[in-house]
């Protein structure tokens, strides 16, 4: 694995769901000092720098991370399983959304619906493309055709993080059209 797609992942691992397996601390909007997060990585035998940090985030493929305003922090655009508030306003989603998944979790969305499970939101995808990469990620991947529109009428609420992956709280079964 090259160093880009380590730190990656290492940097989902501490900015989405255990920031205390390296003693930093988020702030509630899921902000942290660069220099704290290079300070705490290298005590925790990670090799990471001001350079290679600015490269995971540039050259990400999914700009899964952010950099403050300012340039002094960094946080994940999404994927959390910390409860932090993103700020984002809800938004008005396009008509229909889909989310990939894989045939044997089929049963229980139909029973339960989609659930956000350990992340904050439940993710869902503006292009089937992107569908298919995501269930791909499990195994053969099945699309679900979500009806945003009634949902968003009905009064659900949407959110679209800064990296374009649309997040609500959860999606009701009735809404999901199943192929
Ligand atoms: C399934 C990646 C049983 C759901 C991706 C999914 C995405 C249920 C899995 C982002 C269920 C949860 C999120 C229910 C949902 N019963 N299974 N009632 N409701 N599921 O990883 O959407 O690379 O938490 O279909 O690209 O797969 O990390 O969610 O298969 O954007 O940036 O339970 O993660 O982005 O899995 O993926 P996940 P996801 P990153």
């Amino acid at each position: 694995m090259d160093s880009i797609v380590r730190t990656s992942k290492f940097l989902s691992l501490v900015l989405r769901h255990k920031p205390e397996t390296v003693g930093i601390v988020l702030d509630d909007a899921g902000w942290v000092k660069i220099s704290e997060l290079i300070e705490a990585s290298r005590s925790s035998g990670q090799t990471l720098d001001h350079d290679l940090l600015l490269r995971v985030v540039h050259e990400n493929d999914k700009q899964r991370f952010a950099i403050s305003a300012d340039g002094e922090s960094i946080r994940a655009n999404q994927g959390h399983s910390v409860k932090v508030d993103l700020g984002l306003t809800p938004q008005v989603p396009p008509e229909k959304l889909y989310h990939g998944t894989v045939a044997k979790f089929l049963t229980n969305i139909q029973e339960q619906g989609l659930l956000r499970a350990e992340r904050q939101y439940v993710h869902l995808s503006a292009d089937t493309q992107t569908a298919q990469r995501v269930g791909m990620r499990r195994g053969k991947p099945v699309i679900l055709v979500i009806d945003t529109q009634k949902m968003s009428s009905d009064g659900m609420s949407f959110f679209l993080s800064n990296n374009g992956v649309w997040l609500t709280p959860h999606v009701p079964a009735m809404y999901i059209v199943f192929p």
